[in-house]
């Protein structure tokens, strides 16, 4: 089963949007196999954000998810991938769509709340980075028959 990498980043958990953010996913009908609060390391942080390390704001980026807790996470369902990116919107809050996390909740591009995988490799590399194996749980939600037919 396809599985993605999600992170609320500092301003999500200051804002006090956990809640709100992981009952998108929830409520869609993916389901949770990884959960933890962390305080991110520079050196994780860098190598998560390493395709990025050319930019102009990549400096940045590190000081802000290194600057408070976050919540890493990790989804699972068919399509969840591509489905968890269009749940977040696009990445300036400013263009994201009314109803995606970013379009509900953010108005700057340095502030837009929320990490998703960009597709389904990139999702395994980040999971990998982020959990170790005992910390993901395999299971199947009772209510499987009444999401997929
Ligand atoms: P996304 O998070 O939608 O996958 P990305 O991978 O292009 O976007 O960039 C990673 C993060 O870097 C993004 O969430 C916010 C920050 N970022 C991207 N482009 C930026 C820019 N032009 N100015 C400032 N921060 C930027
Ligand atoms: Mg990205």
């Amino acid at each position: 089963m396809e599985r993605t990498f999600i992170m609320i980043k500092p301003d999500g958990v200051q804002r006090g949007l956990v809640g709100e953010i992981i009952k998108r996913f929830e409520t869609k009908g993916f389901t949770l196999v990884g959960l933890k609060q962390l305080a991110v390391s520079r050196e994780l942080a860098e190598n998560h954000y390493g395709v990025h390390k050319e930019r102009p704001f990549f400096g940045s980026l590190v000081d802000f998810i290194t600057s408070a807790p976050v919540v890493a996470m990790v989804w699972e369902g068919d399509g969840v991938v591509a489905s968890a990116r269009k749940i977040i919107g696009a990445t300036n809050p400013l263009s994201a769509e009314p109803g995606t996390i970013r379009g509900d909740f953010g108005v700057s591009i340095g502030r837009n709340l929320i990490h998703g995988s960009d597709a389904i490799e990139t999702a395994q590399t980040e999971i990998a980075l982020w959990f170790s194996d005992n910390e993901l749980v395999s299971w199947e939600p009772t209510i499987t028959s009444w999401l997929y037919e």
